[in-house]
């Protein structure tokens, strides 16, 4: 694999490296993963070369009809795994994906409400520098402060107040289970439509290890976090928006679709719909409440005070060091990580807070609980400044050694 490349030893160098990098590092990012051998091949095939405007059986373009037929079965997949009327399985990006719904849903102007970014919510969700409050109207709601989490009654009297077009439930950096059902009721009482951005949980909830999304008009996901597919997204819905939904795709935002990566994410998908996969999930758990717990152990607050999926937020105040230094001090010792913001932060986005910790990749390469809780311990070693740095890198790579990616390839 990859020998071809050779001939631009430039390039060819970069790819090594970064093989080389995120074998030897412990990556802890919440929105990252190890696709498998299979998706990765997947998206490096000649259904790259291919262009095909439209959906199946309806292209502008001849030589589609193998192309409709993987399309095909991408959309009969994600269908199956997430129990949906309609998916569309072209969109390009998370960010694409939301346009996309809301360019189907609503006009210029109307109002939407997500959770509040340094609340954990996600730019398309209105924040003002991202097109979706320069496009459309924007208004927030947030955690209740106490408990770090969704207070519906809250979110109803902000829905009541605001009274917005589109309500959007899910995020980037939110730990606990979210109630579709509940934001579906407080959408029905003020006219709106429910969104359900499940990109970060979308592996949990189709393994039935998170509520479902289902009660919502239209869900878009990422397939690349919990999903553990290639780089994409993809959008489903209810039957009386799929029209609306493939039209706001193409040509509404996005022309011919990337064939290699419908390729790739019907190989993830029916990864997916196996019983590995559920066990994968429950292993991702297990993780994320091994680390989180011993973090608490070691000293450290956790965001709402535990975690029910993939992820959490550490606040570092108190440490006498923010989520930057943080970061940076770990990431010189082989822990890739990423500062955040920790509910209702007063420190700058670029100087926040807290660090998020997940733990998606780290299962995919096999860590188990006990890894998990080795991981806390290195962290702390270095937050803490009990240990030499280099002697904690050199644990890391031990470590990442024990659990090699790609053990397949030779690099
Ligand atoms: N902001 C990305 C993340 O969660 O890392 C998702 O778009």
């Amino acid at each position: 694999m990859y020998e071809s490349i050779r001939k631009d030893p430039l390039l060819f160098n970069l790819l090594l490296e970064e093989i080389k990098r995120q074998k030897n590092t412990i990556n802890l990012i919440a929105s990252e993963n190890i696709v498998s051998l299979a998706v990765l091949e997947a998206m490096g095939t000649p259904f790259t070369n291919k262009y095909s405007e439209g959906y199946p059986g309806k292209r502008y373009y001849a030589g589609n009809e193998f192309v409709d037929e993987v399309e095909r079965i991408a959309i009969e997949r994600a269908k199956k795994l997430f129990g949906v009327d309609h998916a569309n399985v072209q969109s390009h990006s998370g960010s694409s994906a939301n346009f996309s719904a809301y360019l189907a849903l609503l006009n210029p102007g109307d109002k939407i409400m997500g959770l509040a970014l340094d609340n954990g919510g996600h730019l398309t969700h209105g924040h003002p520098v991202n097109f979706s409050s320069k496009i459309f109207r924007s208004s927030f709601y947030f955690l209740d402060k106490e408990s770090e989490m969704l207070d519906y009654d809250e979110i109803r009297k902000r829905a009541l107040e605001e009274k917005p077009k589109l309500i959007i439930a899910g995020y980037s950096a939110y730990s606990r289970e979210i109630d579709f059902n509940e934001f579906r009721e407080i959408a029905n009482e003020v006219g709106a439509y429910l969104l359900a951005d499940i990109s970060h949980i979308a592996g949990l909830i189709a393994v039935k290890l998170h509520k479902d999304a289902k009660s919502a008009d239209v869900i878009t996901t990422t397939t690349h976090k919990t999903l553990r597919g290639p780089r994409g997204a993809m959008i489903m819905c209810k039957e009386k928006h799929a029209k609306a939904i493939d039209k706001a795709v193409f040509p509404g935002t996005q022309g011919g679709p990337l064939d290699n990566m419908v390729f790739a994410k019907a190989v993830a998908l029916g990864e997916a719909l196996k019983e590995e996969f559920k066990e994968y999930i429950e292993q991702v758990i297990k993780n994320s409440r091994a680390l989180a717990e011993e973090m608490q152990g070691l000293g450290y607050r956790i965001v709402s005070g535990g975690t029910d999926n993939h992820l959490f937020l550490v606040d570092l105040r108190g440490k006498g060091i923010n989520g930057r230094e943080a970061q940076e001090k770990l990431e010189k010792v082989g822990i890739i990580l990423n500062m955040n913001a920790i509910p209702f932060d007063k420190s700058p986005p670029f100087k926040p807070s807290g660090i998020r910790i997940g733990t998606p990749a780290i299962t995919s390469r096999g860590f188990k609980e006990s890894e998990a809780k080795y991981v806390a311990k290195l962290i702390d070693d270095v937050l803490a400044n009990k240990r030499k740095a280099e002697r904690v890198r050199t644990e890391v790579e031990e470590l990442c050694s024990s659990f090699p990616i790609y053990p397949e390839l030779r690099f």
